[in-house]
């Protein structure tokens, strides 16, 4: 049989049915092994249908997301900023485990991962903080954990690669202040990457940030069926969470993004907000601000969103890819006065 790759899939459907028709590609194989698959795979195009009828159907219930509203949280809220205190140790400890996650209703992804998540936890030091991070490796694969960022090169999670049962303590002072990734650097770099090893890694200026409603946002995709393209995209791991709980704010309160891109197979993705503009510096570092509407990132790249609502309501976020929306990255703030 020919093999159907998305791109040719999306060629050849309308553009919101795509959705369902991605969710029975990757089904495929596994749809004959076992009956609620053939449920789970009814229900989530049930779901994406209703919604080529109107985006008001993709909020709340209608949102084809798995899971409870406080699942993402502690991928969502990064840990409060600490002020700059020389001397000062940050201590994390980050297990690689290899874990079947539900990305999309009825849809399972042989993750590889650290902590159990994909991204994996929020890394935060302020500038000058000794960062030391035990890294166990209680997966079946060898992995690394390569920080973004200033250290020695034997603290850079290339060189030294960790086995099954091992371990390994990185420890550098934590600089330069911005927004960065961490992610595995073992080799098929780009397999051990796109199988979930990453995640965000802040590290705030010795001069604090204003204070603000703080929300991290790692953009990612998965290839479900092996073909090297990816099926879905997301941001923090899971299909139309944000659509199915939107993020709340308040009106004219500042809030700051943590945005990352670390989509494999696909060169970019972006972010764009409607109803309202942001400021963006990227990579966090240095003077420059942007005031836009829509910013895109390479892989690997990141930056900080800066804004204060202007008006209370729903505000829908997505990639502009629409492709990539369609497959899963979209949500929405939900804004009160
Ligand atoms: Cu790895």
């Amino acid at each position: 049989m020919a093999k159907l790759t998305r791109r040719r899939l999306l060629c050849a459907t309308a553009p919101l049915a795509a959705a369902p028709l991605g969710v029975k590609l990757a089904l495929g194989g596994q749809a004959e092994a076992a009956g609620h698959d053939h449920e789970a795979h009814r229900a989530t195009a049930g779901h994406v249908e209703t919604a080529a009828s109107g985006h008001a159907a993709m909020i709340g219930e209608g949102a084809p997301a798995v899971g409870g509203p406080n699942d993402l949280d502690a991928l969502l809220y990064p840990p409060d900023p600490r002020p700059h205190r020389p001397g000062r140790v940050r201590e994390y400890t980050l297990v690689a485990h290899d874990v079947e996650l539900e990305i999309a209703p009825g849809v399972f992804f042989p993750a590889w991962t650290y902590n159990g998540t994909v991204p994996g936890p929020v890394i935060r030091a302020t500038e000058d903080d000794l960062l030391r991070v035990r890294f166990v490796n209680a997966g079946a694969h060898p992995h690394t954990i390569h920080f973004h960022g200033i250290h020695p090169t034997n603290m850079d999670g290339v060189f030294e690669i960790v086995g099954p049962g091992d371990e390994l303590t990185y420890e550098f002072p934590a600089r330069p202040a911005g927004f960065h990734v961490y992610h595995c650097h073992a080799t098929p770099l780009k397999k051990h990457i796109h199988k979930g090893l990453y995640g965000a890694f802040v590290i705030d200026p010795k001069e604090p940030r204003e204070p603000a409603r703080e929300l991290v946002m790692v953009m990612n995709g998965y290839d479900t069926d092996g073909d090297g393209e990816n099926n879905f995209y997301t941001v923090n791991g899971r299909t139309f969470y944000y659509a199915r709980y939107p993020i709340r704010a308040r009106k004219g309160e500042l809030v700051r993004i943590y945005l990352a891109n670390l989509t494999e197979f696909d060169l970019i993705n972006s972010f764009h907000l409607h109803a309202d503009f942001f400021r963006y510096q990227p990579t966090g570092t240095g003077e420059h601000w942007e005031y836009t509407d829509t910013v895109m990132q390479c892989q690997g790249q990141r930056g900080v969103l800066e804004l204060r609502f202007a008006h209370a309501g729903t505000f829908m976020f997505h990639a502009h890819q629409s492709e990539f929306t369609e497959l899963g990255w979209m949500g929405y703030f939900r804004v009160e006065e």
